[in-house]
């Protein structure tokens, strides 16, 4: 009866070691521990034992069988426990996924742009709500509730007195309010105006606007600064034509023109023919915007310009239809 235990201890080491899963763990439990096991097998052979043998046989069985339990447990959770890092092993033959790669959006570059000529000339970047007053929209621009020119500048509403800004001068208006001169700045942001959509019209697109005010801001300033932005922007040989204009905020005002950089002045369908493209709007700031703001009367001078993003990203681009920036198709996107 030793032998026979022993025997069965070593057979079981021998099972146990050749175990790779937990199918084949589960032969063996039942080979050894089944309800007609090998154990179960040798308990039934106890009661034929002489009352001396019986009670020491039977604390033998009683251990084998607590080891064999023991070791089948052992097995089980080192199996479970190398399936699970089968899961995660990675295998290095596989050809890698390629992440999906980020860029910055058409617009957000073509303003990081601006902004980055504007700053390497000492103009500090200012940004204000988008959601304003009439006040600051219109009234101290120098457009009252009557006049014509508000037809120019229509507007979302969302109730009296409150309504989406149409430009960004009323963050001019704004720093005019709460800094005294020299002010050097430009104000990029998102503006609404309730434009039908079409190929070069949007109800929002992005403006930057420029100011500055000092002691002494001449006209030759404006057409110094405005001519280096530009040669900066679209490239040194480009060449720029101030045209007579009226904006009700600056006086004189003028609409600045560049040299189609498409045919190089020559002509072609991008500038109809013309040679220039139009890109800004520009002027000496209205004495009537800084009485608005409260400076005092003739004390100081200013030169405000303003551009759309939009059209100077596509001019920049070549891109035809305002509404590929705002359609987040990736294939356009991509591009950039
Ligand atoms: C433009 C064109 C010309 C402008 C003027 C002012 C202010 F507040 F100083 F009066 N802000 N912006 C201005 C002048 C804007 O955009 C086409």
């Amino acid at each position: 009866m030793q032998d026979e235990i022993n025997n069965t201890r070593n057979a079981f080491e021998k099972d146990l070691a050749l175990v790779t899963d937990a199918k084949l763990l589960e032969n063996v439990r039942v080979k050894y521990l089944g309800r007609k096991g090998i154990i179960s097998e040798l308990m039934g052979k106890l009661p034929a034992l002489d009352s001396k043998a019986k009670p020491v046989i039977g604390k033998e069985l009683n251990l084998l069988k607590g080891h064999i339990q023991k070791e089948l447990e052992k097995k089980k959770e080192k199996l479970s426990l190398s399936a699970s890092v089968k899961e995660r092993l990675v295998d290095i033959t596989m050809p890698g996924i390629l992440p999906r790669e980020g860029r910055l959006h058409p617009i957000t570059k073509t303003l990081n742009e601006i902004n980055d000529i504007f700053i390497s000339l000492g103009f500090k970047i200012v940004e204000g709500p988008e959601i304003e007053k009439e006040f600051y929209n219109f009234e101290a621009l120098n457009i009252p509730l009557d006049h014509p020119s508000r037809d120019a500048f229509d507007t979302f509403y969302i109730k009296e007195d409150v309504l989406l800004r149409s430009h960004t001068s009323t963050v001019q208006i704004r720093i005019m309010e709460k800094t005294k001169p020299p002010i050097q700045a430009i104000m990029p942001g998102r503006v609404y105006r309730p434009d039908a959509v079409d190929a070069s019209h949007s109800f929002m697109f992005h403006q930057v606007e420029g100011l500055m005010v000092d002691k002494d801001i001449k006209f030759s300033d404006l057409k110094g600064l405005l001519d280096l932005f530009t040669k900066r922007m679209f490239g040194e040989k480009t060449k720029t034509r101030f045209r007579p204009s009226f904006f009700p905020f600056t006086e004189p005002s003028a609409e600045v023109d560049i040299s189609c950089i498409i045919c190089r002045g020559k002509g072609c369908r991008v500038c109809s023919h013309t040679g220039w493209l139009e890109i800004l709007g520009a002027g000496m700031v209205n004495p009537r915007v800084f009485e608005a703001v409260g400076y005092p009367s003739g004390a100081f001078t200013g030169l405000a310009f303003g551009m759309g993003v939009e059209r100077i990203a596509m001019l920049k681009y070549g891109i035809d239809d305002i509404r590929l920036f705002f359609e987040n198709d990736i294939r356009f996107l991509k591009q950039f």
